[in-house]
């Protein structure tokens, strides 16, 4: 499979982040992305350097206001932290229920807290240009796609997405590389495209950005946010607003529901989009239902993961897969290759 691939991942390197009353090292590292680049390497697949400026695109999906904030906020971090580059900024205070938050403070902690849903997304002096490097990938699978050599690509870059919504950051995401694909596809002339994520987490920043829309379906396989990080979306009852309704598709599982379970949750998610019509598909392709992630509790193994591409391939819409989660990091770029390889096979 043609992929994109750049070492500017590397530039989004935040060394810890907060996990049960701890600093802990941040499980979202620079490891990860080198792992699969690794394997892709090794297994013989093309990889390409992100060549397709995504600026127009990302406007489309996130508000110009944070936007600029993510641009400058490590410059601005700067006047407070004295330029120590090992300080990270975290958010300590957020505007929640009554609180405005149309207004934008002025003060850059209040700002961190504006556009941020956790304190578990540091922000680091890379941050801006590695994500803008992966909505760049995005723009660029979907640019090679609809020049109509190949049917499908693979994005291998991190932070990744999912999570950052219209005007925000969290769950290690700043900007939603799957929207900014999905927008791209319409952009290209696309009448319908799915979204389909397989990440353990709820994608909850993909389900608000096209939330009032039917031009884009989200579905969505995910932890049952009772339990699961967010916490705060993703349940069965959230199928969309306004010209939206019907068009988004939540199918929480359990903690700990086992594989053929999952399994059967993708069928229906499958169904969903071949009755919808999609005319291009979008993965959010998490690795983090993998049974040895450290912090999930799905049972997928290494040859599901393989199953799971053959059965996208039967699909048979053009498809954009971009990498997500996934935490075993010595294991993500064998598990991320077969599905790719799984996709092939068809
Ligand atoms: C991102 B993705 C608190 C730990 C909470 C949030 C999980 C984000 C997962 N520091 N971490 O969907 O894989
Ligand atoms: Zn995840």
């Amino acid at each position: 499979m043609i992929t994109f691939f750049s070492t500017q991942h590397a530039l989004h390197a935040p060394v810890w982040e907060f996990y049960r009353g701890q600093r802990v090292p941040c499980f979202e590292s620079p490891a990860r992305a080198q792992f699969v680049h690794a394997e892709l390497l090794a297994r013989g697949h093309a990889i390409r350097a992100p060549e397709v400026d995504s600026t127009p695109l990302l406007a489309q999906v996130h508000a110009p206001r944070y936007l600029a904030f993510l641009a400058s906020a490590w410059a601005e971090w700067q006047g407070l932290s004295g330029g120590q580059a090992t300080l990270q900024p975290f958010p300590s205070v957020w505007p929640v229920r009554s609180l405005r938050s149309d207004v934008e403070p002025a003060n850059f902690t209040a700002k961190l807290g504006l556009y941020s849903m956790d304190n578990g997304t540091p922000l680091d002096a890379g941050t801006w240009a590695a994500a803008k490097e992966g909505a760049d990938a995005a723009t660029s699978a979907v640019d090679l796609l609809a020049q109509g050599q190949v049917r499908s690509a693979f994005c291998a870059t991190r932070p990744p997405g999912h999570h950052a919504g219209p005007d925000f950051m969290g769950g290690y995401c700043f900007l939603n590389n799957a929207a900014v694909a999905a927008q791209a596809f319409l952009q290209q002339g696309c009448e319908r495209v799915a979204v389909l994520d397989v990440d353990y987490h709820h994608g909850n920043g993909t389900q608000s950005i096209f939330y009032r829309r039917s031009d884009v379906l989200v579905v969505s396989l995910h932890g049952d946010p009772q339990t699961e990080y967010p916490f705060y979306l993703g349940h069965a009852d959230e199928t969309g607003e306004g010209p939206g309704q019907g068009f988004n598709l939540n199918l929480p599982l359990a903690a700990g529901t086992p594989a053929a379970a999952w399994f059967d949750a993708l069928d229906l998610a499958c169904e969903r989009i071949t009755r919808f019509g999609a005319q291009a598909l979008v993965v959010s392709l998490g690795l983090d239902t993998y049974a040895e992630d450290p912090i999930s509790t799905f049972a997928l193994q290494p040859e599901d993961f393989l199953r799971l591409g053959q059965r996208l391939a039967r699909l048979k819409i053009p498809s954009v897969f971009v990498l997500e989660g996934g935490y075993a990091a010595a294991a993500l770029g064998s598990n991320a290759v077969n599905v790719l390889e799984g996709f092939e096979q068809g």
